[in-house]
């Protein structure tokens, strides 16, 4: 693979960075990811002279923000410290802290609701000068507008105190903070503009409606579609955004296209997406994690499953997909039709073993299934007594060894009290049924119009006891709160053997470099970023358990083909090529490492200096 070696110089020395995002000490989406990952990479090269810039919502600022109090502020000797005071000294309200995450950045937060006030000339103001306009009665346009009014209040009262040769970056990730930028070129101030779009946004429309969106994207008219999705304001600041900028820049070679025919610049460059990768010293280590997440995964499989039939866990693969419920653009249509086409392949084949799939995405739902919790508390109950039980013979058994005069084993049946021989027949009998295993782990809000129900109704893939891939529906993200699984998402993804991401418009798609770096092969597609950029910087991306499923140019019936032919090939691999492909995926996930892609960034900073 071609990955630039990082520099080992400062870049730009006489410059500041500010990275500004929506997602600061705020987590809502993908982009969190990237600039939480990223921090430690950046720290290195930029350290003092990088500073991050975000919303302060209360709530969410709470649990991974420190601020600085008015002592230490005051005693702070840099650049953004003094912005900070500045801005203070005008009667704004602004924190400079530190984000609470590994690499430990400086912080800035602007409270954006103090702008309410003012939002009427805000709004008229972005119309006036930049044909943006905003509705009035949505408040997340209005949080918006005000913070990116108050990061350009920031922006210039930073650029000020600076002493040149002393220069300003900032780099704005999504529209949403890149609002300031068509204020920050009309006003001059004197900071260097990097803007990155994550997606765009009309193309995530776009694509979650229309089945040929690639086809169609060259003729698509911007500001009508804008219009028809009612999303003329979002759309404008972007565009805006994207053009006032003097570097312009995505993520991928896919969402080049987008920028190309729907905001009519051509970025400058490509920011591929990386992790922090923290490998063990020890390879075992991982493997280790693998069976220990495994088993807890298995207990949630018994639970749901052996009330009404059981099978052989050892020798049961767990599949998994996640993320945002986006049922065609994350390829969970493809993922179902191929899952229904192996459980067909494997009760043709004589195949031994079992498939557990499982669906991780957002629904909006009532509550936990009574029955699914039930079971997991009746089989609670059943560890409780089985433990019981273990104790008593393990006591009994040790005086019957020392006192034992023929050496034998003795009856162990014998040694258990009726009490607990009856709770142990009674907890099993009540816990037992013929009903099958639920599909869906939660009662949705809308069961009768979801997708993923429907399709496993019409294929009859219902958790039969002959159907040999069994189908789990978690409506909700994993969390270690969560009384069915417990356990981190992370510890998830360790413990499962594949997971399944083969989107049809994913810009990035973290999940599957999240399975890769955890040492879980994953599969990805050519319509992902991602898979894109595998196939086109990664040599014999297969051996090393990352698989790209075709979708440019091909029907739903050709990827659907390929994907069931990987899926077969998976479960045939014997455990030993399983602990292959697992040390394989875990030590190429490094090419992913920040230290290795920050380099790109590097780059699109140098270019921004130049620019201006
Ligand atoms: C992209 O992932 P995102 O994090 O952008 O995806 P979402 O979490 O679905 O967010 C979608 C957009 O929603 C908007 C904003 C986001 O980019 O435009 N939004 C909003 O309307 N309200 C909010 O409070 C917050 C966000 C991409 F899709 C992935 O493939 C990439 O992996 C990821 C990282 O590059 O970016
Ligand atoms: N994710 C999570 N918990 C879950 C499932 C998913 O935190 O139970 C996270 C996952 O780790 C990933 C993000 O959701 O970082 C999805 O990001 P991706 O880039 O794949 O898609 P996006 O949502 O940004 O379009
Ligand atoms: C890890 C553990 C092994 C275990 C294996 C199971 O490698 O270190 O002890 O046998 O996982 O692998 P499997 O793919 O069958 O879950």
């Amino acid at each position: 693979m071609q990955v630039p070696l990082s520099s080992p110089e400062p870049i730009a020395p006489d410059a500041l960075l500010v990275e500004v995002a929506w997602e600061v000490c705020n987590q809502v989406g993908g982009i969190y990811t990237v600039i939480r990952s990223k921090v430690p990479a950046t720290v290195q090269v930029w350290d003092e002279r990088y500073c991050l810039l975000g919303p302060y919502f209360a709530h969410q600022a709470q649990g991974e923000f420190e601020p600085y109090d008015d002592y230490q502020l005051a005693t702070l000797t840099d650049p953004f410290a003094d912005a900070v005071r500045e801005m203070r000294r005008h009667g704004y309200d602004v924190q400079l802290g530190i984000w609470l995450v590994t690499g430990r950045p400086r912080v800035v937060l602007i409270n954006p609701y103090q702008a309410y006030n003012r939002l009427g000339q805000i709004k008229y103001d972005l119309w006036h000068h930049h044909g943006i306009p905003t509705p009035d009665n949505d408040d997340l346009l209005h949080q918006v507008e005000a913070f990116g009014y108050l990061a350009k209040i920031f922006l210039q009262i930073l650029t000020a105190q600076v002493v040149p040769p002393q220069r300003v970056l900032a780099h704005f990730h999504e529209w949403m903070t890149g609002v300031a930028i068509p204020d920050l070129r009309r006003e001059q101030v004197p900071v260097h503009l990097v803007f990155t779009t994550h997606a765009t946004l009309l193309g995530r429309y776009l694509a979650m409606n229309d089945p040929n969106f690639y086809d169609h994207l060259m003729q698509v008219d911007w500001a009508a579609e804008a219009r028809h999705f009612n999303i003329e304001t979002a759309v404008t600041i972007e565009r805006a955004a994207a053009h006032g900028s003097h570097v312009f820049t995505t993520v991928s070679e896919l969402t080049v296209r987008e920028c190309i025919y729907l905001l009519d610049r051509i970025p400058d460059a490509v920011l591929p997406n990386g992790l922090n990768i923290e490998r063990f010293v020890a390879l075992h280590e991982f493997q280790n994690l693998h069976q220990q997440y495994k088993s807890k995964i298995h207990e949630f499989v018994m639970a749901h499953f052996f009330q009404s039939y059981s099978f052989d866990l050892d020798n049961t693969l767990y599949l998994f997909t996640s993320g945002r419920y986006e049922y065609h653009n994350k390829g969970f249509d493809l993922t179902l039709e191929a899952l229904a086409r192996l459980n067909y392949r494997l009760q043709q084949s004589g195949l031994q073993g079992n498939v557990v799939m499982f669906f991780i995405t957002k629904r909006p739902f009532h509550s936990i299934n009574p029955q699914v919790l039930q079971s997991r508390a009746v089989l609670d109950e059943v560890q409780a007594t089985v433990e019981a039980i273990q104790q008593q013979v393990g006591e009994r058994l040790f005086y019957a060894a020392a006192a034992s005069t023929d050496h034998r084993l003795p009856d162990l049946s014998s040694m258990v009290d009726d009490y607990w021989k009856l709770r142990y027949r009674r907890t099993l009998q009540s816990w037992k049924t013929t009903s099958l295993p639920p599909v869906i782990t939660h009662n949705l809000v809308d069961d009768a119009n979801d997708d993923i129900l429907d399709f496993v109704r019409r294929a009859n893939l219902v958790n039969n006891q002959h159907d040999r891939v069994k189908i789990v529906y978690h409506p909700d993200f994993v969390s270690p709160t969560s009384p069915l699984f417990g356990m981190e998402y992370g510890q998830f993804v360790r413990g499962c053997h594949l997971g399944i991401f083969p989107s049809y418009y994913e810009p990035w798609g973290y999940t599957p470099l999240e399975c890769a770096a955890r040492g879980v092969p994953a599969i990805t597609s050519d319509l992902s970023g991602f898979g894109d950029y595998v196939l086109q910087n990664v040599a014999n991306h297969e051996d090393k358990g990352i698989f790209v499923v075709h979708r440019q140019e091909k029907s739903f019936e050709e990827s659907a083909e390929e994907l069931t032919e990987m899926l077969w090939q998976f479960v045939q691999l014997n455990r030993r090529e399983r602990i292959m492909q697992r040390n394989n995926v875990e030590s190429s996930s490094e090419l992913f490492d920040w230290k290795n892609l920050r380099v790109y960034y590097d780059r699109a900073y140098a270019l921004a200096l130049e620019r201006y």
